[in-house]
């Protein structure tokens, strides 16, 4: 039952308590006046008085009950928490006054989003929607938020990254949360750029859950589904599209599980892949030296930790790294099997995006290095690489404020 029911509820209980006293205390009230006035002969000033101060008193307990609930429950409400339910879909009426890292123009984008991508560099999500952005040849400025103190897109209630600003047709601006869901809404509007992108976004909402085993969840079921409003894309067939949806979920849920208990393996992996995150975001030019050296440490040590969490939490072998080769493996297993370079058939499509997308976000860790000498991932992820570049817009602004 929601708050505002039990509000209701409440408010019934009370009304009802307030007339059941009130009628009771009237009856009380009325019945004491009948005997009071029936015994008159009898009646001495004392017993009168009496009778006077049991009026008196339920007048009080009627008046000062009531009272006392009602402050009880202003004060209640005030402390309580509220459970705020988010909009569905959040606009804004003009993008924040942020700096951006680099604008990309692309020449064939028809969409007319204006899309602002906040990201952190090294988050398997942000490289994923990056990955797509660019392999479509979309339009995109990039908003880093990836400073260990400046983690928060301050002016979004939203506390994860990616989130994405789209402009719509007259001119605001939605924001847009979750990886999948953005490139799943981008996917139709690139398919077909008269949808709407605020009724696209309205298709994909949260829902809580209870699965089989009783579980309770929370989440966008339908976060790989693709609106594409009865026009399919050239070359898609209904069996593409259920492929391409099965080994999206598995680049997120099987694929992206590998990364931070590999990367963070033992504590001078951590180190090290730390010292790339500080090169990545230039770290040594935005601080003190000392504070550069405390970031790398402490951030390497802390996700070390929380590797080792990750790990039993996602049910992982003792050699992260030898699951991960066995991961690669399925991957390319599944690309020989269907005899192409890529996933997607001649041209890359939403699973090769989003597999290509998190391995870009551990480049630089020997995580990558091992991948790449010890399965057959390296000539699928350079096809992927050069397809992204050659698709790709092309730079206009770098380092300017929004
Ligand atoms: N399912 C989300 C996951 C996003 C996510 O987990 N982002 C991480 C970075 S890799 C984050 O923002 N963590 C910060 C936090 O949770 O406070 C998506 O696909 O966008």
């Amino acid at each position: 039952m929601s708050n505002v029911h039990l509000r209701l509820v409440s408010q019934t209980v009370y009304r009802n308590f307030v007339q059941n006293h009130w009628k009771f205390n009237r009856n009380f009230a009325f019945e004491s006046n009948r005997r009071l006035l029936s015994n008159t002969s009898t009646a001495n000033p004392t017993t009168g008085n009496a009778k006077s101060r049991v009026n008196i008193k339920t007048i009080a307990a009627v008046a000062v009950i009531p009272t006392a609930y009602m402050a009880y429950d202003y004060f209640r409400r005030k402390q309580e928490k509220i459970n705020y339910k988010e909009p569905d879909i959040v606009t804004v009426d003009r993008v924040p006054n942020v700096p951006i890292d680099y604008k990309i123009v692309g020449l064939n984008d028809k969409t007319n989003l204006d899309l602002i991508l906040f990201r952190c560099q090294t988050c398997p999500f942000c490289c994923k929607m990056i990955a797509y952005l660019n392999s479509k040849g979309l339009s995109y400025s990039v908003v880093s938020v990836d400073e260990p103190f400046e983690r928060r897109v301050k002016w979004s209630h939203y506390k994860q990254v990616p989130c994405v600003l789209a402009r719509t047709k007259d001119g605001k601006y939605i924001e847009l949360t979750n990886s999948s869901v953005v490139i799943s809404i981008l996917a139709a509007l690139t398919n077909d750029p008269e949808q709407n992108i605020e009724d696209l976004a309205k298709m994909y909402p949260k829902i809580s859950y209870v699965k089989a085993n009783g579980v309770k969840k929370h989440g966008i079921v339908n976060k790989y589904d693709l609106m594409y409003n009865g026009k399919l894309p050239k070359g898609v067939t209904l069996e593409s599209i259920h492929e391409e949806f099965r080994w999206r979920d598995w680049a997120d849920h099987q694929f992206v599980h590998m990364v931070y208990p590999n990367i963070y393996r033992t504590h001078a992996e951590a180190l090290e892949t730390y010292n790339w995150f500080s090169e990545l975001g230039k770290w040594d030019q935005m601080y003190p030296s000392w504070m550069t050296y405390l970031m790398v440490h402490a951030g390497a040590t802390y996700m070390f930790l929380i590797s080792k969490r990750l790990k039993k939490r996602h049910h992982l072998w003792d050699d992260v790294r030898a699951q991960f080769y066995e991961v690669c493996n399925k991957w390319t297993d599944e690309l020989d099997r269907l005899k192409t370079p890529f996933h997607g058939g001649k041209a890359p499509d939403l699973a090769d995006l989003a597999v290509f997308g998190a391995m870009n976000s551990f480049v630089g860790c020997q995580t990558f290095t091992d991948l790449m000498n010890n399965t057959r991932i390296k000539p699928w992820f350079d096809a992927m690489k050069e397809n992204a570049e050659k698709n790709r817009g092309t730079i206009v602004a770098a380092g300017v404020t929004l």
